[in-house]
């Protein structure tokens, strides 16, 4: 029997309702694949915040550095509390376990639609590896006569050759194991020191990876040729903020964000990594049971993946893609079921599964 320490992190909005189904069927998979998990839960986000007035305790990443990984829900309660306050915890958890890789991937299941009209399983399968502890997500700024008329800000983008470097060598080996094409979103037309310096990295590691073929696209090229030919994207690679964006447009064109999962993972296994759904809290429909809680069990399956139960993702990857066949749908797909209802689905396709 493997063992495994999970911290919960299900934060604010849907956060809590589609982390509890992705525990449910962790908890499951387990029973099926010998594999115990010991969760510790976090009441960190909005409801800690009105108790103590902080989203997060003082010291709060000593709370999780000795776990194996992290399944985070999602952040955010703009009415109440502003987005950058909720979301700094998350940012420096990816920072601070050097999380650099955050890898994204867009699929659209079979028997689901796309946006896109006409697109099928066969055209939407592409993965977006996001540069995930520097680039724009860096706290270096400040303003300055706030407030006045003379206000100004700074907001300061830092990229590394060793970040860079890092993260297109972890896109190149992501191409290797996929259909072996890697496209680079750049803008180095605009800016020409950091994006420059991506582009001349990229042509320095080519010759390394023959066998992929790799090339780069303005980001703004990226996300039309996305829209209109999705089908030519197997591996996209990203600075940060690029990244970000490119990653809620494959979560709707694979079917909704209540599908699209993701990882940051720290590929040194110095440090935990962590999972957690693409999309974020949706305050509008908190509490009402309805969140489809597909992209935090998909976000799940990634975890079982990093923490090498590579079988046991696999099975839960399978669980999803029978329910969705056998169609059950949450109200973002179309369908009637509550998040507990889709959380069974899964857990009963995993059962037929096994028996
Ligand atoms: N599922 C996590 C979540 O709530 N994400 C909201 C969000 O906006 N995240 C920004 C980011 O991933 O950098």
């Amino acid at each position: 029997m493997s063992q495994f320490k999970i911290a919960l992190y299900p934060g604010d909005g849907i956060g809590p309702d589609v982390l509890e189904q992705a525990v449910r069927v962790m908890h499951r998979i387990g029973e099926i694949h010998d594999l115990t998990f010991d969760t510790k839960s976090l009441d960190w986000g909005h409801a800690y915040w009105k108790k103590h007035g902080t989203v997060v305790p003082e010291g709060f990443l000593e709370e999780i550095r000795e776990v194996d990984s992290i399944l985070l829900g999602a952040v955010g309660w703009p009415d109440e509390i502003p987005d950058h306050v909720t979301l700094a915890p998350l940012v420096q958890i990816r920072q601070a376990f050097d999380q650099y890789a955050c890898v994204r991937p867009a699929n659209l299941f079979s028997g689901l639609e796309s946006v896109l009209a006409g697109r099928t399983s066969k055209d939407i399968d592409f993965v977006v590896v996001r540069e995930n502890s520097e680039g724009e997500y860096i706290d270096n700024g400040g303003r300055f006569k706030q407030g006045t008329a003379d206000e100004v800000a700074v907001q300061t983008a830092i990229h590394t050759r060793k970040g860079v470097e890092r993260i297109l060598r972890f896109a190149f080996d992501t191409a290797r194991r996929r259909r072996g094409k890697l496209t680079m979103a750049t803008k180095s037309n605009a800016q020409k020191y950091s994006y420059v310096m991506w582009d001349d990295i990229l042509e320095e590691l080519k010759s390394e990876y023959p066998d992929v073929e790799a090339g780069r696209m303005h980001c703004d090229a990226a996300v039309m040729n996305l829209v209109r030919w999705p089908e030519q994207f197997d591996v996209v690679v990203a600075s940060n903020l690029f990244g970000d964006l490119l990653t809620d447009l494959g979560g709707i064109l694979g079917g909704g964000l209540g599908l699209a999962p993701s990882s940051n993972e720290n590929p040194t296994r110095e440090f935990p990594s962590m999972f957690e759904p693409v999309h974020g809290s949706a305050p509008d429909i908190a509490g009402k049971g309805i969140a489809n809680p597909i992209a935090a069990i998909l976000s799940l399956a990634m975890m079982l993946d990093h923490l090498e139960c590579v079988d046991a993702a696999e099975d839960v990857r399978k669980a999803v893609e029978s329910a969705l066949l056998q169609g059950a749908r949450t109200p973002d797909l179309g369908g009637q079921l509550t998040t507990i209802q889709m959380g069974d689905a899964v857990i009963a396709a995993l059962t037929t599964a096994e028996s």
